[in-house]
């Protein structure tokens, strides 16, 4: 039977690493107390309530997609630099690249009465252009509510991360990521996954934060949900993850297209537009 390995919130990265590479996916329990995931519901939840369902069957009909958390929530913010998520997105990705940035934040509310969503990874974002030896993401859904088998826990594939990608999953080599609030499923762009059935009677709250490489382009365009008036006031550190850096030698200057003087004319870096 399939199953996660579920680790103590302590385990460093080099494991996680380790782990990830073999399974493609698992989970860090207990990293947040109940008071914090308190403060993240309080801060998300009036954006989730304004929020509309998905419009198709892939992002569900019967549940709410809420992002732009970078620039929404403080707490929301301190999860993105999480030490010890940072550390392993590091390990897990810094073999194919420089740099890691952002690559979307979203609560995914399910509302009891949503069915599966079908199987896939998320690296198909980028199609299937990346070479398989590629990992391009590094991806985190943190239980804001318990996860449940009844609620629509993440489903989980272990291991196929290896697979060609037309392989499918039979039943028994499914899983799903049960967890207690507060602990938080990591999983690469390459393992097969999807949402769960909400067969229960309250929703199911995830928070979705994703990392990928610096050189790619980022699912959750973070210059307009996250523009530079707003990220001028995050620490350095946060403002590079969001890609207000260089995603690598050359990659995302720009130019002021109406700069007042000789100075600003010329080519600027992209932490200039955040006060760096
Ligand atoms: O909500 C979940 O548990 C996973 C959702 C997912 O995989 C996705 O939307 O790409
Ligand atoms: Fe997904």
């Amino acid at each position: 039977m399939a199953e996660l390995q579920k680790l103590d919130k302590s385990t460093d990265a080099k494991t996680i690493k380790e782990i990830m590479d073999q399974d493609g996916a698992c989970i860090l329990q207990d990293v947040l107390s109940n008071a914090e995931v308190d403060q993240l519901m309080s801060e998300l939840m009036p954006f989730v309530d304004r929020t509309p369902y998905g419009a198709d069957a892939f992002t569900g009909t019967l549940t709410r997609r809420t992002g732009a958390l970078a620039a929404r929530s403080a707490a929301c913010r301190e999860l993105i630099i999480h030490p010890n998520i940072v550390d392993s997105a590091n390990e897990f990705l810094l073999r194919f690249s420089k740099k890691i940035q952002v690559h979307l934040t979203q609560t995914i509310y399910i509302d009891p009465g949503q069915g599966a969503q079908v199987l896939h990874r998320d690296r198909y974002a980028w199609d299937k252009h990346l070479s398989a030896e590629v990992e391009p993401q590094f991806n985190t859904i943190w239980a804001l509510t318990d996860f449940t088998k009844q609620n629509g826990a993440t489903r989980v594939v272990p291991g196929s991360n290896h697979w060609k990608w037309q392989q499918e999953a039979k039943d028994d080599q499914i899983c799903q990521a049960e967890m207690s609030r507060g602990s938080v499923l990591l999983y690469s762009g390459s393992v097969i996954h999807s949402g769960g059935e909400n067969l229960s009677e309250l929703a199911r709250m995830g928070l979705n934060i994703t990392y990928c490489l610096g050189w790619l382009r980022q699912e959750e365009n973070q210059y307009l949900s996250c523009p530079p008036e707003i990220a001028r006031n995050f620490s350095s550190q946060l403002q590079k993850l969001l890609g207000y850096t260089h995603g690598n030698y050359a990659l995302g200057y720009y130019s002021d297209p109406f700069p007042e003087g000789e100075l600003g004319a010329g080519i600027q870096p992209p932490e200039h537009a955040v006060g760096g």
